[in-house]
């Protein structure tokens, strides 16, 4: 047998060239440390030209828990990696949505992971890295999907405010992918706003996936990550945001013509 020294558990994004963003459950128990893990970022299919990071430091949430692991909420953790990762074309922070961002049901968004390809069906050699559109699930609807067809007999919600649920028959994450992204496209750009969890097994009618919501720990982040892009240096020396500002006078008009491509 192939002889590798190192297995993928979990995905995870690039949200600053030096911290990733992942679910909890991917870093547990506690007592696992940094030393434990590595990042790889860059690849396309894995275990191919290798280059693992190490991790510094893990920060989990502190609201997850361990004993009522994906179903308590909280899936969110940040890896410091020990150096910046070197930006490319390729490879490229995501951006994080606003905590006031609003995902619509039936908007379309994406996830990616190097997860199972079905319920106990691992991702065959060459290991390439798959994507899949999943339409964002109302989180009603979503609880009463997962009521509806399951034994859940208590009256605390199965899908918790930090929860967002997406996916449909044939098109979902899976085992492996957690901790990976799901984006969604706004004006031409990619904003996360979800991180891979869990879910009752994988592309089934009445079971989406379901994601920690980004929204919900953009505060929390952004007490550990800096800003990145970092605020811009003014000729004087001062330091502005990248920020256009308008007001009620200068209204904002789309070019006439059909709609841009990004
Ligand atoms: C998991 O165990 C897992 N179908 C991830 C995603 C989903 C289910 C399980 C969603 O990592």
């Amino acid at each position: 047998m192939e002889y590798r020294k190192w297995k993928h558990i979990c995905g995870g994004s690039l949200i600053h060239p030096q911290w990733v963003l992942t679910a909890a459950h991917c870093v547990q128990p506690k007592e696992l440390e940094a030393c434990g893990f590595r990042v790889q970022a860059g690849q396309l299919r894995l275990y191919e030209n290798d280059q693992l990071r190490k991790v510094a430091r893990i920060i989990r949430h502190p609201k997850f828990s361990e004993k009522l692991s994906v179903a308590g909420g909280a899936d969110i953790a940040l890896l410091k990696l020990d150096s910046p990762v070197v930006l490319s074309e390729h490879v490229h922070p995501v951006s994080l949505p606003a905590a006031s961002q609003k995902v619509s049901s039936k908007k379309t968004c994406w996830v990616t992971g190097w997860g199972d390809i079905e319920n106990n069906m691992p991702l065959p050699p060459p290991y390439h890295l798959r994507e899949v559109a999943v339409p964002i699930v109302e989180s009603n609807d979503c609880e009463q999907k997962y009521r509806a067809n399951s034994s859940w007999n208590s009256n605390t919600r199965i899908i918790k405010d930090d929860m967002l649920c997406a996916g449909t028959q044939g098109r979902d994450s899976c085992q492996q992918d957690s901790g990976g992204p799901l984006v969604c496209r706004w004006n031409c750009s990619w904003v996360q706003v979800g991180v891979v969890s869990w879910g009752r097994g994988c592309g089934l009618p009445d079971f989406p996936g379901v994601y920690t919501r980004v929204m919900s720990y953009v505060s929390w982040i952004q007490r550990y990550v800096p800003e990145f892009p970092g605020p811009s240096m003014g000729p004087d020396g001062v330091r502005t945001t990248q920020k256009t500002l308008t007001t009620p006078d200068d209204p904002v008009t789309p070019p006439a013509g059909p709609a841009s491509p990004c």
